[in-house]
């Protein structure tokens, strides 16, 4: 009776396929795996449990996973340069929960980005940190709006001690500040904590700061955004081990049980693909991002952070008040085959989030497709056709992404 249902799901899936497979996907929180990381999801592991540690589980027949987790971890931390990394949070969000559970106490008073300034949803009231505690302050910005201005947030501390620190953002285009506080926090037993979520991948490949040798205390990340594998979270530190298994705990039983062996798998294929191609995608990645600033820059839009060379990561960000704003140029970008998120701007009132004035782009996604300088142009100009002209270009749009299908930086 519901086989027909079925089979409509089956032809939603592969319009969605056609459909994003003929966009330019310029989401900064996305990204494509490789067909031998697609090609080994919907194994048994889909359907497997092994809740603890490698050797210590509680469940029988892990052995194969034991193994494949065992060296997933390994070469987290040799690509991360530290001494532990939890692999088994599910998401960027989970992994974020399972950190502050264990750092964040009622009435702590926890720094973190705003959100107009880049901040994740986890990192506020509505979020994670927001189960823990009430007391969030945002860091103050300097008048650019895209750094946070550290003599102010030392001056600010003179008046009160938070317990935890939280850099890194969704809005990404300049490193933090962390080698600056961190011996403030080291100082004063402030917990330190970088959400590289949306870095993580040049911060592997070695083209974005290395927020742990900085100094620090625990980097949480999703491993789908920059970092192009299956969609999972990880933590990773040089904590004693003492207090490392406060993190280990509140990643199991904290915040998880059964971890996802299906995506974990998937994930330890792409960490080979980033450990071999990784260096060489992620500045391809920040050229294309400084290339498609400057394009859009030179085509008229008002490309945030010229000063400082627009952007350091995957992102661009545009102010688009002048014509229309964010959520009108995203839909109308969408209805020519390009995809990209409204967004708030820094100083912009946090009651604008659904009508922001800005849009955020990543390159991330059609770098690894294996577009480099002269496409981000191409792209700039379809941009200057659809959003200044007002011409439809859905059709050339379809037509470009039809020669960018193969998924580069992998064994494929
Ligand atoms: N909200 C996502 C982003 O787009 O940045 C991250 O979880």
């Amino acid at each position: 009776m519901y086989e027909r249902n079925a089979s409509h799901i089956e032809s939603l899936v592969r319009d969605q396929n056609d459909w994003r497979g003929g966009c330019i996907n310029l989401i900064a929180s996305e990204n494509v795996t490789s067909r031998r990381v697609r090609g080994i999801m919907g194994s048994d592991f889909a359907h497997r449990y092994a809740e603890g540690h490698p050797g210590e589980r509680y469940y029988q027949g892990t052995e194969i996973i034991d193994e494949i987790e065992s060296d997933l971890k390994q070469h987290m931390k040799s690509l991360f340069r530290c001494k532990h990394a939890d692999v088994r949070p599910i998401s960027g969000t989970i992994a974020n929960d399972a950190v502050f559970s264990r750092y964040i106490r009622p009435g702590d008073i926890v720094m973190v980005n705003s959100t107009p300034a880049g901040g994740h949803i986890s990192h506020h009231k509505a979020g994670s940190v927001g189960k823990y505690t009430r007391n969030i302050v945002n860091f103050p910005l300097t008048p650019d709006g895209w750094h946070i201005d550290v003599d102010h947030t030392l001056d600010l501390l003179k008046s009160f001690d938070p317990r935890v620190m939280i850099m890194g953002k969704s809005l990404f285009l300049f490193p933090e500040p962390v080698k600056e506080l961190a011996p403030y926090c080291r100082k004063k037993g402030i917990h330190l904590l970088y959400d590289a979520a949306h870095v993580l991948g040049l911060v592997a490949g070695g083209q974005f700061q290395d927020p742990l040798a900085e100094g620090a205390a625990i980097v949480t990340g999703s491993t789908h955004k920059t970092f192009y594998g299956s969609q999972r979270g990880v933590i990773l530190s040089n904590l004693d081990d003492e207090e490392w298994r406060k993190i280990d705990k509140g990643a199991f039983p904290g915040s998880s049980s059964n971890h996802h062996l299906e995506t974990l798998v998937a994930l330890t294929f792409a960490t080979y693909e980033m450990l071999e191609f990784g260096a060489e995608y992620a500045r391809q990645v920040v050229n294309n991002a400084k290339h498609f600033a400057r394009k859009l820059f030179d085509s008229g839009f008002k490309v945030q952070g010229e000063q400082f060379g627009f952007t350091e990561t995957h992102q661009v960000a545009i102010d688009m008040s002048d014509l229309g704003g964010g959520e009108s140029a995203a839909r109308n970008l969408k209805d020519n085959r390009i995809i990209v998120n409204m967004n708030l701007l820094p100083f912009e009132p946090l009651d604008h989030a659904t009508s922001a004035s800005g849009i955020r782009l990543g390159v991330q996604e059609m770098t690894r497709v294996g577009m480099k300088e002269p496409e981000m142009e191409r792209i700039a100009e379809l941009f200057k056709r659809c959003l200044m002209d007002k011409k439809f270009v859905g059709d050339e749009v379809k037509e470009f992404r039809a020669k960018f299908q193969e998924v580069g930086y992998s064994f494929d």
